[in-house]
C-alpha cells in the first residue's frame, strides 16, 4: 500500500516535470510568440521576424471613393497615418510582410498630384499590409524632364538605403481606386496602370507599359532598368516594355475590373514636351539595353530629405545636350 503510494507521488512528480518542460520550456512557434505578446499588449516590442508571414490577400480589401476636389494638406495626411516613419516608410503591425517595396515617383514641380497621392496610398499600402518606403525623385534643373532617368536614380538610392527587393515606379498623378489592386511584384514584370478612367478603364494600346510599372529587383536588373536616353515627354515606357520583351520575360496585368485607377487630369508641364527626338531609340531596345541603362547611369544627388511622408531625393542628372 505504501509502496504504491509512493509511486504513485513518485509518477505524478515525473508527470509534471514532463508537462512542465513541454508547455514552458519548449520553443515556441513565431504564432504563439506572436499570440504572447499580443495578449501583453506588447505590439511595439514584436521582433518582425518572429512574425507570423501577412496573407497572399489582406483582409477587408475593397473599392475605394476619391474625390479630387479636395486639397489635402501634408500634416492632415501626417495626423491621419501615426504608423508611417520620417522618410515615409511603414511595415506591418501584426505579420511579417511578404515582400519589401520602394515606390519611386518621378517628379518635379507637381505638389498638389503629391499631396493628393500621399493622402490616398498610405492608409492604403498600409491596409495591403505593405512593408514599404516612398521614393520622391526631383529633378532640381528646369532642363527637359527625364521621368526614365529619375526611374533609375530611385531604384539605386532606394537600393542604397535598404534590402528592397520590390520596386514600383509610379506616376504622381495615379491613384488606384480599389484596394484589392496589390502594389506587390510578381513572377513577370507587372503593368498596373491598364484601366485608367481617363482611356475608359481600358488599356490603351497592346503594348502600353507607362504610369505605374513593378519589378523585382532582379527582374529590373535583368533590363538594366530604363533607358537614360529619353528627354521630353513619350517614348521611354514603350522602349522598357521591348526591353523585358527582349530580356526574355512576359507583361502581367491585374484583372482591369480591379485595377480601375484615376488619373490626374492636368495640361502638359513646361520643359516635360514630346520633343520626339529620342524615339527612335525604342526599336533598338534590345541592343540599347546593354549599352545604356543603370549601368551607365550618372548623376548627382544635390540633397536628400527624410520628410514625414517620403523621402525626397533632389537630383541633378544634367540634360539632354
Ligand atoms: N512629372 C513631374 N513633373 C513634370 C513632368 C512630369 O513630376 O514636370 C512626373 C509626374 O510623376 C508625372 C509623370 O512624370 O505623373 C509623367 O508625366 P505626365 O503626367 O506629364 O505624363 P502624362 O502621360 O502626360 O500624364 C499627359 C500630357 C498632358 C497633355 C494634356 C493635354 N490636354
Ligand atoms: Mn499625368
Amino acid at each position: 500500500m505504501l509502496w504504491t503510494r509512493k509511486t504513485f507521488l513518485y509518477c505524478m512528480v515525473v508527470l509534471c516535470v514532463f508537462l512542465f518542460v513541454f508547455l514552458y520550456l519548449k520553443p515556441s512557434s513565431p504564432q504563439e510568440i506572436w499570440l504572447n505578446r499580443k495578449r501583453f499588449r506588447n505590439f511595439h516590442k514584436l521582433n518582425a521576424n518572429e512574425l507570423i508571414l501577412c496573407p497572399e490577400m489582406p483582409p477587408n480589401l475593397g473599392p475605394i471613393v476619391i474625390n479630387l476636389e479636395e486639397d489635402i494638406s501634408f500634416l492632415h495626411t501626417i495626423s491621419e497615418n501615426p504608423y508611417v516613419q520620417f522618410g515615409g516608410r511603414a511595415i506591418p503591425q501584426l505579420c511579417k510582410a511578404l515582400q519589401k517595396i520602394a515606390i519611386i515617383i518621378p517628379y518635379r514641380n507637381r505638389e498638389p498630384h503629391l499631396k493628393t497621392w500621399l493622402h490616398y496610398m498610405h492608409p492604403f499600402l498600409q491596409k495591403q499590409q505593405g512593408e514599404y518606403g516612398v521614393y520622391v525623385v526631383e529633378q532640381i534643373e528646369m532642363s527637359t524632364f527625364n521621368r526614365a532617368k529619375l526611374m533609375n536614380v530611385g531604384f539605386t538610392e532606394a537600393s542604397k538605403d535598404y534590402d528592397y527587393n520590390c520596386f514600383i515606379f509610379s506616376d504622381v498623378d495615379i491613384i488606384p481606386m480599389d484596394e484589392r489592386n496589390l502594389y506587390r511584384c510578381s513572377q513577370n514584370p507587372k503593368h498596373m496602370a491598364n484601366s485608367l478612367d481617363k482611356h475608359n478603364f481600358r488599356l490603351f494600346y497592346e503594348t502600353a507599359f507607362g504610369g505605374i510599372v513593378a519589378f523585382t529587383k532582379e527582374q529590373f536588373l535583368k533590363v538594366n532598368g530604363f533607358s537614360n536616353l529619353f528627354w521630353g515627354w513619350g517614348g521611354e515606357d514603350d522602349e522598357l516594355y521591348n526591353r523585358v520583351v527582349a530580356a526574355g520575360m512576359k507583361i502581367e496585368r491585374p484583372n482591369p475590373n480591379i485595377s480601375r485607377a484615376k488619373a490626374i487630369l492636368h495640361q502638359r508641364d513646361p520643359g516635360n514636351e514630346k520633343t520626339g527626338k529620342s524615339f527612335h531609340l525604342v526599336k533598338k531596345a534590345a541592343q540599347l539595353m546593354h549599352e545604356d541603362g543603370l549601368n551607365t547611369l550618372e548623376y548627382e544627388v544635390v540633397a536628400r530629405t527624410e520628410h514625414r511622408l517620403f523621402t525626397k531625393i533632389t537630383v541633378n542628372i544634367g540634360s539632354s545636350q
